[in-house]
């Protein structure tokens, strides 16, 4: 069956479980992406096409949720060159500002450019006449122009996660034209910031020589929008999970657990070198150092989901944070009192919530960040108004947090400073910002940010 309207994303949303006598079954992968398109899928015929997980695995379309999902393969070779290789040791890493070296290397292009056309084909054989085709980032860069060009009858949309990078940064990509033009194929092409718009529009007149009349390209015969709409979560899930007897007993007994500190302060992050794990690490480090702080009145909790552990860049990060935490609980921790309790795992919804409001200061101090939707799944799950965030001015959300503790993350006093701030505030001043932060994130929540894009992609 054809589908009036198509997502096209690097993944299926659900991930496979195997139970304990061995049968294996899909469960629906956790994110407000999902659930903010899913009910647009159900209403409209839609299909969700992506690959399922599994390298060298070929899987016939099923039907999950009420979702119909294509797999689309990947061999194990493809992973490594497409995905570890272009998507995450290229693309990622040049988007981010660099933070760390991209690799740039032909045999990677070669299987971004391969796949990329496996997943355009894909989506041109599944897509009923004038079908709406939305694209999932920065792994699909070349989907749209390849997809316009075997379907010019579709309304293809496009959305980056990630940043978009200046030009004096993506001008390094030796493919920088063929990337900019495989965008271009889309309708629309939405970003986080204003910033990764203007960022696009830029490049496209300089290498394109391209005119631009505001946010509209003209491509040809065609007029291409660049804009941005900034990605939010389900705040009203997140607002009613933690008004929940369970959740609210389990973060008391998180405090418990902990040994009942005046402060408790969180991290929540992919393993990531973007997050700036490391640079907060270091600056609650220095504060217990310099005795501005003493073990036991605040204790650090950093949750760290294993990722990309076959990218040599994030085994690397692994061990450096792992060092600098042994280092900080050996030489600052009391017996039964490690200062950091670090944990290189992954979590249920209903534990995050938990750590979320037992939480006094929760920290996100990314070096660049396209969002960063643990910032605002904190703020959604204050109703309480207690909770400081300490934000950095790097992440997007920081465009819309506006009452958040902003930090620069490379300046460790003034990171040191906004923590202690954090810390020190009046339950008055604390409530004053949490109430702004909360109105924000409830009225652009995840609902909207697809409903905008969508609506501004069919206008
Ligand atoms: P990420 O870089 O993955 O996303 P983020 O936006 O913070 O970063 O989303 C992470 C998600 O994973 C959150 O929903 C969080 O709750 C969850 N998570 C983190 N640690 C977890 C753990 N240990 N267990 C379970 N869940 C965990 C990319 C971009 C961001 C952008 C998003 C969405 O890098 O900038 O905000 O996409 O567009």
């Amino acid at each position: 069956m054809r589908s009036s309207f198509l997502i096209v994303a690097n993944r299926l949303p659900v991930d496979r479980t195997i139970s304990a006598d061995g049968t294996a079954s899909w469960r629906r992968s956790p994110g407000g992406l999902v659930t903010a398109i899913a009910p647009v899928m159900q209403r409209r015929d839609g299909a969700w096409l992506g690959w399922h997980g599994a390298p060298g695995e070929e899987l016939k379309p099923f039907e999950h949720d009420g979702m119909n999902l294509i797999p689309v393969p990947l061999s194990a070779s493809e992973v490594e060159l497409y995905y570890e290789g272009f998507s995450n040791a290229t693309l990622w890493p040049l988007y981010h500002d660099v933070v760390a070296t991209p690799i740039y290397s032909r045999v990677l292009w070669d299987a971004y450019r391969a796949v990329n056309e496996r997943f355009a084909r894909a989506a041109a054989d599944i897509a009923a006449e004038n079908a709406v085709v939305w694209v999932q980032d920065y792994q699909l860069q070349l989907v749209p122009s390849m997809l316009r060009a075997l379907r010019p009858d579709l309304k293809i949309g496009f959305f980056l996660h990630i940043p978009f990078p200046p030009a004096e940064l993506f001008w390094q990509l030796p493919w920088r034209r063929e990337i900019l033009e495989g965008l271009l194929g889309a309708d629309l092409v939405g970003f986080q910031r204003p910033g990764g718009a203007s960022n696009f529009i830029r490049l496209c007149r300089r290498q394109l020589g391209l005119q631009n009349q505001r946010q509209e390209i003209s491509f040809g015969d065609r007029t291409v929008r660049a804009e941005a709409f900034p990605i939010s979560v389900d705040f009203g899930e997140l607002d009613n999970l933690v008004r929940e007897p369970h959740i609210l007993a389990r973060a008391k007994e998180i405090r418990a657990e902990l040994g009942e500190p005046e402060h408790v302060m969180l991290g929540v992050d992919r393993l990531d070198y973007t997050k700036g794990i490391g640079q907060r690490l270091k600056a609650f480090g220095e504060l217990l150092a310099d005795k501005t702080i003493s073990p036991g009145e605040a204790v650090f909790v950093q949750i760290a989901t294993p990722s990309r552990e076959r990218v040599q860049e994030y085994r690397t990060l692994r061990d450096e944070i792992e060092l600098r935490v042994g280092r900080i609980n050996g030489t600052h921790g009391v017996l039964g009192v490690p200062p950091v309790n670090y944990f290189h795992q992954s979590y249920d919804r209903d534990e995050l919530a938990a750590l979320y409001c037992a939480a006094d200061v929760m920290v996100v101090t990314p070096l660049r960040d396209g969002m960063n939707l643990v910032a605002k799944e904190y703020v959604a799950c204050r109703h309480d108004l207690r909770g400081a965030l300490v934000l950095s001015e790097f992440a997007g959300a920081a465009d819309e947090l506006k009452h958040a503790y902003l930090v620069n993350p490379w300046d460790v006093e003034g990171l040191k400073r906004q923590m202690v701030a954090a810390m020190r505030a009046t339950p008055h001043e604390l409530s004053r910002r949490m109430r702004s932060m909360r109105r924000r994130v409830a009225t652009y929540d995840v609902d909207r940010w697809a409903g905008e894009f969508l609506a501004a992609l069919e206008r």
